[in-house]
């Protein structure tokens, strides 16, 4: 980036933190944009003229609701929940909840943005949003959090709707959530509709959507090293977390021929050489969405090493797959990863690779596909439930898969279009202009919206 360049770059983030200043984590992912965006703007200046990034860069609208609840020992909970409704210019909002003790609005802002960028890249007519509360569903009952649920959608429900806002999954929302979700919006709406994603299969929700993110990660970092004659066949993978993305990773890799040696939750990570087979990974999901235990029990379970308060990026791996939070790999885990020969990342978690970090992977020129366009799967294959429930009816197992291989494959070709340096590919600048270029045009195409 020329002197210049870098000077804008930091005027425009100059006012962004001046306005929000406690807000880190959406600092550093408008930042990220903007350094890949500034170039693009000054060769095109409608979007400048039309200060169509600043706009982009403030929510249409932000909700903060309290959340009163009774646990089981009858005493009085309250949580804080928010929705984002970052921006609808192509679409209705559509993004997941987030259940976790560190919600907060900085975190939300943060990932509602990426969704803008990450919904215009899937194809489909989906807006960006996001949202979710500071509760923490560990160690809580099954009837803890349905109460904690129905509160939720108690207030939320006014604000949603098939045609509005259609949330789904993230951290400690999956299948169960959703229900319970469901149910409440359903019950004081008096509708049956496509309000929520992800939902059962037998009250409107789509085969491979639990499956997609993962999924959807593997068929793109499978792009990436076709790109290069490669393929994942004979990789050693390493993957953190151990929820819905890590999971349906695991089992993509080993559909594909690879081999996963890494777990991990937030307590720490296992390392299993051998490989996480389909019988280890059917323990996995026992543990994780059954009995909600913690990862080292697999290291009891099959004698591996189990390594506690660290994240696996010092193992020695051809491809990462960082599945389970924001800014789990450092600089210095970056720099350890292409140090051991580390050939592609694939972010299924959103932004789990800090601004150093990212800057390693990019000088290092390995394959490198950022959140935005790798873990877009999730959300492309909620779009595609949006498009049965509006039809009232399903496809098969195999027609949303193929649906979602070929939307990978188009966001990869759209990273391409827009990322080529050289002979190289930055797929981070690849994904933010070609996000950033749907969304603009259709803002200008509206007017002063
Ligand atoms: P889950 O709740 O199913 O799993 C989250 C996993 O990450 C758990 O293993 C959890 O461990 C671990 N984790 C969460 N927070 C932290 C933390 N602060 N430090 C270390 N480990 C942590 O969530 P998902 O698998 O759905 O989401 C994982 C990531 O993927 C998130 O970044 C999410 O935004 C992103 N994503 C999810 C999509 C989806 O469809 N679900 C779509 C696209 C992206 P523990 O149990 O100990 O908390
Ligand atoms: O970050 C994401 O893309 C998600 N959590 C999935 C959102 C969705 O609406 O399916």
């Amino acid at each position: 980036m020329s002197k210049d360049v870098s000077a804008k770059v930091n005027a425009f983030m100059d006012k962004v933190i001046k306005k929000d200043p406690g807000e880190a984590e959406f600092h550093q992912a408008v930042r990220e944009v903007t350094e890949s965006l500034m170039s693009f703007l000054e060769e095109n200046p409608k979007y400048q003229e039309a200060k169509i990034l600043e706009r982009i860069a403030e929510p249409e609208r932000v909700l903060m609701f309290r959340v009163p609840w009774m646990d089981d020992k009858g005493e009085i909970q309250i949580n804080r929940g928010y929705r984002i409704e970052m921006n609808s210019a192509i679409g209705p909002y559509k993004g997941g909840l987030r259940f976790h003790p560190t919600v907060n609005l900085g975190i939300l802002k943060f990932l509602a943005f990426e969704q803008v960028f990450k919904n215009a890249l899937t194809t489909l007519p989906m807006g960006g949003g996001k949202g979710g509360a500071d509760f923490d569903p560990k160690g809580k009952s099954d009837n803890e959090v349905m109460r904690f649920c129905q509160s939720f959608m108690a207030e939320l429900q006014r604000h949603i709707g098939p045609d509005t806002d259609v949330p789904a999954g993230d951290i400690g929302v999956g299948g169960r959530e959703i229900g319970f979700l469901f149910g409440q919006y359903r019950r004081i709406r008096n509708e049956f509709t496509g309000v929520l994603t992800g939902k059962g299969l037998t009250w409107g929700g789509s085969l491979i959507r639990p499956e997609a993110t993962g999924y959807g990660c593997v068929y793109f970092v499978e792009e990436m090293l076709n790109s290069k004659g490669d393929s994942i066949k004979g990789k050693i993978c390493t993957v953190s977390g151990s929820g819905n993305v890590a999971q349906y990773t695991v089992e993509k890799v080993n559909q594909l021929g690879g081999k996963c040696v890494t777990l991990s939750d937030s307590s720490g990570y296992i390392y299993d050489p051998a490989g996480i087979n389909a019988e280890k990974l059917e323990f996995v999901m026992e543990l994780k969405n059954v009995r909600r235990g913690r990862i080292k029990e697999y290291a009891d379970k099959y004698g591996c090493k189990y390594v506690d308060g660290r994240c696996p990026w010092e193992v020695k791996c051809d491809v990462a797959f960082p599945s389970a939070t924001q800014n789990e790999i450092s600089e210095e885990d970056a720099k350890t990863l292409v140090k051991n020969g580390c050939k592609a990342v694939g972010e299924g978690a959103n932004m789990p690779t800090t601004f150093k970090g990212t800057q390693v992977f990019l000088n290092s020129k390995i394959l490198f596909g950022p959140g935005k366009a790798a873990n877009a799967g999730g959300v492309a294959t909620s779009g595609l439930e949006m498009c049965q429930n509006s039809m009232r009816m399903s496809w098969t197992r195999e027609e949303v898969d193929a649906k979602l291989h070929g939307i990978m494959k188009a966001i990869h070709k759209q990273c391409l279009q827009n990322g080529r340096e050289g002979n190289w590919v930055n797929y981070v600048k690849g994904a933010n202009i070609g996000g950033f270029i749907k969304v603009a045009d259709a803002m200008l195409e509206q007017g002063l919206v």
